[in-house]
């Protein structure tokens, strides 16, 4: 069975590719979705790609990966640094965890260097812009591919 994983988005990230593209790059979300979706077939795996600038709709979906996915790659955005809702929903989950920014937020504002969602996460991956999604996948893959049924 294909390795599915489930890469999700958390708030303005909608708004790439014209939101500071200084700091997150010129990509659109589109196009990086593209990224994912390639790399991820590329290694016979199953992405289901999704964003919400609401944090219980984020939470929902995790809820729901828990029985239809093999591993979770979230770039939580500003949610990173507040959100203790989140990381206990990643936490229920059981699935493994790899966190993702564009920017290097520990180049940035103090205020961006604490992340609740790196306490649980199995990586994190930060500062690559729109690449870090591709090592993101092929990393979930890789610790999806040990849960899979077969294997
Ligand atoms: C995205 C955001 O929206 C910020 O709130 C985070 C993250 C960093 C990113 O670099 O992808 O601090």
């Amino acid at each position: 069975m294909a390795p599915r994983v489930l890469v999700l988005n958390g708030p303005n990230l909608n708004m790439l590719g014209t939101r500071q593209p200084e700091i997150y790059g010129p990509e659109t979300l589109a196009e990086i979705e593209t990224l994912c979706r390639d790399r991820g077939g590329s290694l016979g795996a199953e992405i289901d790609f999704r964003q919400s600038n609401h944090e219980g709709e984020l939470i929902d979906w995790i809820h729901r990966a828990r029985d239809t996915q093999d591993a979770i790659v979230i770039n939580p955005a500003g949610l990173t640094h507040t959100s203790l809702s989140l990381m206990d929903a990643l936490i229920a989950s059981e699935l493994p965890v790899i966190e993702l920014h564009l920017s290097n937020p520990h180049r940035r504002e103090a205020f961006r260097h604490d992340s609740y969602v790196s306490k649980i996460a199995a990586g994190v991956i930060c500062g690559f812009g729109s690449h870090g999604y591709e090592l993101a996948v092929e990393a979930a893959i890789r610790l999806a591919s040990g849960r899979t049924k077969a294997g």
